[in-house]
């Protein structure tokens, strides 16, 4: 049976390698993003069939018109990876912007939860489904600077570990991925826009890629019916967590 997988932050990064290896893959693809002409493009690349819903994560009523409007075939949803997510800034807390925190809180957290309260009730209604929130190392560690991207994947973290009791009932799957460093457009949003500083974030290692994310993203979908993976840490061969990176 051909199933469906409704992936947040398609336009980039880790959402858009995984919508390719889930096309690769056979699936159908519900692929959200605010960048309406990135979605198309990537439309128009996958051989799969593809539907396209382009909102904010952030916006309660425009993630619940976006969901309620799938057409019936597509309300059966096998797969979410809750992905949209982004770090704005990298400041000690004291010099910390008020508007890159609500940024980080609105997205990494009440967005994830926007999206998933209006999926939840269609899992249930099918008694088996597959939510994968990404979380990040910067969810099991505190580093300088990270203090609220820290707390909004701490956040994750722990969403994560009560969705998947109180949808225990359901049979639906919580897993919960955390990635270390990679090099997507994440870091030319942390630091807005400034390159040489994004490209300084991976300078001397070799980072992950946003397709060997993705290719983790599709394995945690591959178990057995009756297995889980709940919690998975990955980084590159060069990191050991949030604070070592053998750097040469
Ligand atoms: P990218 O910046 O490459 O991609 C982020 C994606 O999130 C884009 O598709 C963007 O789409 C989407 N997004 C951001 N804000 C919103 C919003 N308000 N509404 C809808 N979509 C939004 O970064 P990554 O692929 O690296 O990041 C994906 C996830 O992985 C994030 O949650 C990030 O925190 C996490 N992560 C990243 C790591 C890294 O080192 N790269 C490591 C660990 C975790 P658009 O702008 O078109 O809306
Ligand atoms: C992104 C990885 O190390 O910048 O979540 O926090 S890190």
């Amino acid at each position: 049976m051909i199933k469906t997988v409704l992936i947040t932050g398609a336009t980039s990064g880790f959402g858009e390698a995984a919508a390719r290896i889930f096309s690769e893959n056979n699936y159908r693809l519900i692929l959200t993003g605010r960048r309406k002409e990135r979605l198309k493009a990537l439309q128009n690349e996958l051989s799969s069939e593809v539907f396209l819903l382009c909102f904010d994560v952030r916006n309660k009523e425009s993630v619940a018109e976006a969901i309620n409007s799938l057409p019936a075939e597509w309300k059966k949803i096998d797969v979410l990876v809750n992905n949209a997510g982004l770090a704005s800034g990298l400041d000690k807390v004291q010099d910390g912007g008020l508007d890159d925190w609500d940024k980080m809180i609105d997205t990494n957290v009440k967005g994830l939860l926007y999206v998933s309260n209006a999926v939840i009730p269609l899992m249930k209604v099918q008694g088996s489904g597959h939510i994968i929130n990404i979380g990040s190392t910067a969810g099991k560690e505190v580093y300088e600077k990270g203090n609220v991207y820290c707390a909004s994947k701490h956040a994750v973290d722990a969403i994560s570990k009560g969705m998947r009791i109180d949808l225990l009932e359901h049979r639906i799957k919580v897993s919960q991925i955390c990635p270390g460093a990679a090099e997507t457009e994440f870091s030319d949003v942390r630091f807005h826009q400034d390159k040489a500083k994004a490209k300084a974030a991976y300078d001397g290692y070799t980072p992950m890629t946003a397709e060997d994310v993705a290719g983790i993203i599709y394995y945690v979908t591959t178990l057995p019916p009756n297995l889980c993976i709940n919690d998975l840490v990955v980084t590159s061969l060069a990191q050991a967590n949030s604070f070592y990176i053998n750097k040469n």
